[in-house]
C-alpha cells in the first residue's frame, strides 16, 4: 500500500469524498486495526461536519484497487482485445496523429469529447477549452446532461439563473413545511439527513412524493406514492387548491413574479376530485398538503431526478417551482427551492464550458459578447470559437450515424449510464479512435483504442462546487500511483501533441483556476472574486462572488430574480403523457434509480468490497399484486422486456411500491444493465433522457 503525501510533517492529509454532491470533508489516517490507510470524517468542513456515509468511509478502496490502471494502455493490434503497455510519448504521438488524420479527412467536428461531473472545476474548464481551442470541434457534452439538465433548464426559465439551491443547507432546519419530490436523500445524500431531522425536531411537516417507500419517506409525515409520470397532474391539484382557497401570497405574486394568468388557466380544471381520479391520491390528502404548505410560515421544496429524468422533466420541475413562488416561500429565511445536485461536482461541472452550448461562467456560446470575452482570455479570435454542439445522447448518436469518428471520454462510463445502451455499444464499435481517461477498464473502455491512467480524487488538487453552490478547495492528499498522471496534465499534454500547447501553459492547477475565474467574470456563475487563498481561509465561498472583497452569495433572490425585469416567471403546465405510456402490450412502468451502497455506473463501488457485498447484483422491486399476477414462485426471478431489450433480474416483493411500477437500480453493466431497456426519448428543452419511465412486460423467468 502506498503512503500518503504529507506536505507538512504531522499534518493529516485531508480531502473530500469523491462521491455525492455533499462533498463531506475527510481525513486519511492509518487504521489501528489493519495499519492500512482509511478515511475518517473531518471536523473542519462546515457542510457535514464529523460525518461520512458508508461510501465516504470506504472511499479509498477503489483508489488502491489492484485493477487500477497504472500505465497507458493501447490495443495490441486493431480489432484485438489485448492491451499492451505503451509510453506516454507513444500514446500522445499516435493519438494526435490519428486525430489530425481524421480531421483532415472529415473536418474538425469529427472529434467529440465526453466529460463528467466528478471532475474538478479546473478539469471541467480545461475540457471545454481543449475541445474548442485544441480540437477546434463543437462537439463536447458530459454526463451531467443525464443528471441536472432538466433542473438547470427549469431554474433558468423560472429564475433566470441556475444554482441548484437558492439557500444554504443550514436554512433547512428553519423550514416549517418541507416537500421532497423524487429525491431519496437518505440514500443519495445521507449526510444531509441531519438537517431534515433537525427541522422535524423543531416541528416541521415533511412530505415525500415517490412511487416507492424509501429510506427518506420513513421520516415523512405524509408519503404520496405516485405512479411515475404523474407529478405535474398532482402539483396542478395542489396549485388548484391554493388558488381556489385563496391561500397564495398575493403580495409576493404581484411584486415579484409574472405569468400568473397562464398558471391559473392551466390548473383550472385540476380539481382535487379529478386529480384523485387521475392519480389515485385521495382528495383530502391533496387538500391537506396544499393547505399545509401554503399556510406554513416557512417552507422548502426540493426536487431531484425522480421527476426531472423524464421527457417532461423541465415542465415537472417548473411546476414544483410554482409551489415556492405562489406561496412566496423563496428568498427569505426558512424558505427556498432546491434541485438536489447529484455528482461530486455536479454544480461546478455545469458552469465552466463542458456543456454543448456553454462557455465558462454559464455563458452562452452563441452570445457574441461572451465569445469575445472568453476568446480574449484564451488568446484566440472569437471567430475561431466553434458554435454549439449537441447533448450527450445526441453526441453518441452522431457516432452511430458516422458523423463523429473519434471520442475522448474523461470521467464517465456512458455505455452503462446512457439510455437504450445497445445503441451506444453499436456506436462505440464504429469509432475509429476511442480514448478513455480513467482509473479502470470500464465497460466503455473495453471498446477503446487507448486507456490513459488518470488521477483519483485523493491525488488531484482543485476546486469543487457542492450542491449549495459553495466553491471549496480540495487539497492533494496522496501521491499519484505508478505511471498515472493528473487529468489536467493529460489534457494539456494532449494539446501540446496537437500543436496547440501554447494555449495550455500553466504553472500549476492554481494557475488554471486563476484563468477560469477571469473567464467567468461578468457571467452568471461569477467566480472572479475567488482565489485559492480565500477558499482556504474562508472554508468555501458561494457564487456569485464577483470581486475580491465580495462575501459570496449564500442566499439568492432576497431582492431580485435574475430575469431582466427582476421577476420570477410562473409557468402554467399542461401535463403531458410520458413518451412511452403503458398499454395492453407493455402494461407496467419501469423506473430506475439508486441504492445507498453503489454509485452511478458502479465502476468505483463495485470494486469496493464492503459496499459490493451488501449489493452484489441488481434486484428488481415489485408489488405483491404484480407478483401474484405473474405467478411468482419462492425462488423465481423475473424477466423484464421493453421495446428495446429483455433481461432477467432477481426480485424483491414489497408492499412499498406503487403496484404497476417496477424499480431497478442502474449501477451494473452487461447482462445486468437496466439501461438496455430504458427509453432514449429526450426532453425537448433539456435533452434529458426519460430514465424514469418506460413501458415493460413483466414475466416469471
Ligand atoms: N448512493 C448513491 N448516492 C448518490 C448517487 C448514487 O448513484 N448512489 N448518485 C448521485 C447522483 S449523480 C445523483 S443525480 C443523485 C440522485 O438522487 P435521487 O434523484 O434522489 O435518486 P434516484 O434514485 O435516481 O431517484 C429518486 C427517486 O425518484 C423516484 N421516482 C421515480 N420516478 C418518479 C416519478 O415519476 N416521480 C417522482 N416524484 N419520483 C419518482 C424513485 O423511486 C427514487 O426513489 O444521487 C447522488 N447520490
Ligand atoms: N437508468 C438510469 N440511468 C442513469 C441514471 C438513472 O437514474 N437511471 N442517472 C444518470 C445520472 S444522474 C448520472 S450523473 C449518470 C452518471 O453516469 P456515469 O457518467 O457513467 O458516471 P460514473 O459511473 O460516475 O462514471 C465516472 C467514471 O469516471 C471515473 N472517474 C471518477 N473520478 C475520476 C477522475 O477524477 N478522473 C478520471 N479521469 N476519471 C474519474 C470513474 O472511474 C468512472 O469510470 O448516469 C445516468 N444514468
Ligand atoms: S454523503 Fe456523499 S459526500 Fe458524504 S460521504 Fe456519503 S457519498 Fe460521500
Ligand atoms: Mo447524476
Amino acid at each position: 500500500m502506498r503512503s500518503p503525501l504529507l506536505t507538512i510533517a504531522k499534518d493529516q492529509p485531508s480531502s473530500h469524498c469523491c462521491f455525492c454532491s455533499m462533498q463531506c470533508g475527510l481525513e486519511i489516517v492509518i487504521s489501528d486495526k489493519t495499519s492500512g490507510l482509511i478515511t475518517k470524517p473531518s471536523p473542519n468542513f462546515p457542510v457535514a461536519t464529523g460525518r461520512l456515509c458508508q461510501k465516504g468511509l470506504n472511499a479509498l478502496d477503489h483508489v488502491f484497487h489492484a485493477e487500477r490502471i497504472l500505465e497507458p494502455l493501447a490495443k495490441a493490434t486493431s480489432g484485438s482485445e489485448r492491451w499492451q503497455n505503451v509510453t506516454w510519448d507513444h500514446a500522445y504521438g499516435d493519438i494526435a496523429m490519428r486525430i489530425q488524420r481524421l480531421q483532415a479527412e472529415h473536418g474538425a467536428d469529427a472529434i467529440g469529447v465526453y466529460g463528467g461531473g466528478s471532475l474538478t472545476n479546473e478539469v471541467c474548464y480545461l475540457l471545454g477549452k481543449f475541445t474548442r481551442v485544441a480540437l477546434k470541434s463543437k462537439y463536447i457534452d458530459y454526463n451531467g446532461r443525464y443528471c441536472m439538465s432538466s433542473a438547470a433548464a427549469a431554474s433558468n426559465q423560472a429564475f433566470g439563473i441556475d444554482r441548484g439551491m437558492s439557500m444554504p443547507l443550514s436554512e433547512i432546519p428553519n423550514a416549517k413545511y418541507i416537500i421532497l419530490a423524487g429525491t431519496n436523500i437518505a440514500e443519495c445524500q445521507p449526510t444531509m439527513m441531519p438537517y431534515l431531522l433537525e427541522a422535524k425536531k423543531k416541528g416541521a411537516v415533511i412530505v415525500t412524493i415517490d412511487p416507492r417507500n424509501t429510506m427518506t419517506s420513513k421520516v415523512a409525515d405524509i408519503h404520496v406514492r405516485l405512479q411515475p409520470g404523474f407529478d405535474s397532474v398532482f402539483v396542478n391539484g395542489l396549485l388548484h387548491v391554493m388558488l381556489a382557497e385563496k391561500l397564495v401570497d398575493e403580495h409576493f405574486i404581484q411584486e415579484r413574479t409574472s405569468g400568473l394568468e397562464s398558471l391559473k388557466e392551466a390548473v383550472k380544471s385540476f380539481t382535487p376530485e379529478r386529480v384523485e381520479e387521475l392519480t389515485g391520491v385521495l382528495e383530502p390528502v391533496i387538500r391537506t398538503i396544499a393547505r399545509g404548505f401554503a399556510k406554513a410560515d416557512t417552507g422548502i421544496v426540493l426536487t431531484a431526478r425522480g421527476l426531472e429524468q423524464q421527457s417532461n422533466g423541465v415542465e415537472n420541475t417548473l411546476n414544483y417551482i410554482n409551489l415556492s413562488l405562489v406561496t412566496g416561500k423563496i428568498g427569505r429565511q426558512g424558505c427556498g427551492y432546491g434541485a438536489v445536485t447529484g455528482q461530486a461536482n455536479g454544480q461546478g461541472g455545469r458552469e465552466h464550458g463542458q456543456k454543448a452550448d456553454q462557455l465558462p461562467g454559464y455563458r452562452s456560446i452563441e452570445d457574441p459578447a461572451a465569445r469575445e470575452h472568453v476568446a480574449r482570455i484564451w488568446g484566440i479570435d472569437p471567430s475561431e470559437l466553434p458554435g454549439k454542439g449537441v447533448s450527450a445522447y445526441e453526441l453518441l448518436k452522431k457516432i452511430d450515424e458516422g458523423e463523429i469518428k473519434a471520442l475522448l471520454v474523461l470521467g464517465s462510463n456512458p455505455l452503462v449510464s446512457s439510455p437504450n445502451n445497445r445503441m451506444v455499444e453499436r456506436a462505440l464499435q464504429k469509432l475509429e479512435l476511442l480514448v478513455v481517461v480513467d482509473m479502470f477498464e470500464t465497460e466503455t473502455a473495453r471498446y477503446a483504442h487507448y486507456i490513459l491512467p488518470g488521477s483519483s480524487f485523493a491525488e488531484a488538487e482543485g476546486t469543487m462546487t457542492n450542491l449549495e453552490g459553495r466553491v471549496f478547495h480540495r487539497p492533494q492528499a496522496m501521491e499519484l500511483p505508478g505511471n498515472s498522471k493528473l487529468d489536467y496534465h493529460i489534457i494539456c499534454e494532449l494539446a501540446e501533441a496537437l500543436g496547440r500547447g501554447m494555449y495550455f501553459q500553466y504553472e500549476g492547477i492554481e494557475d488554471v483556476f486563476r484563468e477560469l475565474a477571469a473567464a467567468t467574470a461578468g457571467g452568471k456563475a461569477d467566480y472572479s472574486g475567488i482565489t485559492y487563498q480565500r477558499l482556504q481561509a474562508e472554508k468555501g465561498l458561494f457564487w456569485p462572488c464577483p470581486t475580491p472583497d465580495h462575501p459570496g452569495t449564500p442566499y439568492l433572490f432576497t431582492e431580485q430574480f435574475h430575469h431582466p425585469d427582476g421577476r420570477a416567471k410562473l409557468f402554467g403546465i399542461q401535463p403531458k403523457m410520458p413518451a412511452e405510456p403503458i398499454d395492453s402490450e407493455y402494461p407496467f412502468v419501469l423506473t430506475t434509480g439508486r441504492l445507498a451502497n453503489h454509485y452511478l455506473s458502479g465502476v468505483q463501488t463495485r470494486r469496493t468490497e464492503a459496499l459490493h457485498k451488501k449489493a452484489p447484483v441488481p434486484v428488481a422491486e415489485i408489488h405483491p399484486w404484480l407478483a401474484k399476477r405473474i405467478g411468482l414462485g419462492m425462488d423465481s426471478k423475473i424477466r423484464l422486456t421493453s421495446r428495446r431489450g429483455s433481461l432477467v433480474f432477481e426480485v424483491k416483493v414489497t408492499e412499498g411500491i406503487q403496484p404497476r411500477t417496477v424499480f431497478v437500480p442502474f449501477h451494473w453493466g452487461d447482462e445486468h444493465s437496466i439501461n438496455v431497456l430504458t427509453n432514449d426519448a429526450l426532453d425537448p428543452t433539456s435533452r434529458m433522457p426519460e430514465f424514469k419511465i418506460c413501458a415493460v412486460q413483466v414475466e416469471r423467468a
